[in-house]
């Protein structure tokens, strides 16, 4: 393994050496500010970044290594002066969010994986620009309490055996991506309870059936209040799922209520990417991000936070097929450490998958499902079947890439009403 200590003026710049110096595989150990120069305390602010590139690390197709050698701005012994070169100056977070493209110099062409980090970083810095709009006007989420859940008679009965499919109540939960043996239920109860006339109209089927699926649906989008004891959430689910933009969005839409009394912690140091995307959101919302490699040292870096109300973890996307990688998730996840795991689950995903999915997180102790890219979806139907099989709460849905507009906290009566209107993208902002 190799380690490297690089010192910038800002983390964008630092992040941008340790990847031409060490490749986007590079793992950042760690960061702090120093104050260089002779001033002592009243010196420079410097910001160091230890990072570490291990070659038998697996390479990602779209993160080769860099085939030149590194920069000598990034050595270990002698940094030199920073933010000086033109390279650096145009790779400023200003300029990225401004100009289309940095330049580059002519006779050093640079590879077009390259090209499409910074095409990455621009984008992820426009979400960001749009997460400071976001935050500036935003009032302090509401507290919500889960009610007790108390299965309702109809759904410890046996399902109906032949029910007609043309009958509305049916056709109306089929047609919403409600499991058939689900909808065969709810149809039963239905037709116990309204008389023929008020079955044949649909606005009384519909509040009716909105009322039955509220009332089988548990939910938990319980966050802590201020001074009440600490939580701690970890988000973990497969890669690309949305975990981190959802940590984003819950910090966000905590800070007004909590006062910031917030803490980040990231264990997804598999990609230096992972590591730079959370480390910008804390930084623009100012809270403090620990990196945690080894589970070992989770239970300490929590020590170090615990006067904070919320503790967010993000967590790297696992492949819930890699047996061992879901072993070394739950190393991180000791119960006495209270972290509740969140498995972040995408809505427009095929019923089987999804099923997989849960069944391999499974060995983590789940608080709740958080169902995400609802506005990619079409039926909900999926919420209430997921519910049902598995039992554990939902506790918030996303609706969309926006920081940190996009989010709903998960009520039944909301999430009923979303599952029989079919359309998550209405629920939009
Ligand atoms: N359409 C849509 N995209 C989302 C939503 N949540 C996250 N994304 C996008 O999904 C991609 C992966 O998100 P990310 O948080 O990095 O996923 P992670 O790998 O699980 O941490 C990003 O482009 C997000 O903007 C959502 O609710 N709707
Ligand atoms: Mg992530």
């Amino acid at each position: 393994m190799q380690v490297r200590v690089f010192e910038a003026p800002d983390m964008a710049s630092g992040l941008k050496q340790v990847k031409e110096a060490l490749g986007a595989d590079a793992l950042i150990l760690s960061t702090r500010t120093v104050r260089k120069g002779k001033l002592g305390l009243l010196g420079k602010p410097v910001l160091e970044i230890t990072a570490a590139v291990d070659e038998r690390w697996p390479q990602g197709e779209t993160t080769p290594r860099p085939a030149a050698p590194p920069r000598d701005n990034s050595q270990t012994t002698s940094p030199a002066p920073m933010g000086t070169t033109p390279r650096q100056a145009a790779l400023s977070y200003e300029n990225l969010w401004q100009s289309p493209a940095p330049e580059r110099p002519a006779s050093a062409p640079t590879p077009a994986p390259e090209q499409e980090d910074t095409r990455q970083l621009r984008s992820e810095l426009q979400e960001l620009r749009q997460l400071i709009q976001g935050l500036a006007g935003r009032l302090p989420a509401t507290a919500r309490t889960a009610p007790a859940y108390v299965e309702p008679e109809f759904i410890r009965r046996q399902p109906a055996t032949d029910p007609a499919d043309n009958r509305p109540a049916m056709q109306l939960l089929l047609a919403m991506g409600v499991d058939r043996k689900t909808a065969l239920t709810i149809n039963r109860y239905a037709e116990e309870e309204l008389a023929p006339e008020q079955m044949k109209d649909p606005d009384r089927l519909r509040e009716f059936l909105t009322r039955a699926i509220a009332g089988v649906l548990r939910t938990t989008g319980r966050l802590p209040d201020k001074g009440k004891g600490q939580q701690r959430l970890a988000l973990v689910g497969a890669t690309g799922v949305g975990k981190t933009t959802t940590i984003a969005k819950l910090a966000a839409g905590s800070m007004g209520r909590l006062g910031g009394n917030i803490a980040l912690i990231t264990i997804d140091t598999y990609r230096i990417a992972a590591v730079e995307q959370l480390k910008v959101y804390s930084e623009i919302m100012r809270l403090p991000l620990e990196v945690v490699i080894r589970p070992q040292d989770l239970e300490q870096a929590l020590e170090r936070h615990r006067e904070r109300d919320l503790i967010l973890i993000d967590t790297a996307g696992r492949s819930p097929r890699n047996e061992a990688a879901m072993q070394e998730l739950a190393a991180f996840f000791p119960l006495h450490l209270g972290i509740e795991p969140h498995l972040v689950l995408p809505a427009p995903t095929r019923d089987n998958e999804l099923e997989d999915t849960i069944a391999r997180f499974s060995c983590l102790p789940l608080a709740s499902f958080i169902f995400t890219k609802l506005d990619e979806c079409g039926p909900l139907g999926v919420l209430l079947n997921t519910q049902l099989r598995h039992g554990a709460p939902i506790s918030f849905l996303t609706n969309g890439q926006r920081v940190p507009e996009d989010i709903l906290t998960a009520e039944p009566a909301r999430l009923a009403d979303m599952i029989l209107s079919h359309d998550g993208a209405c629920y939009h902002g």
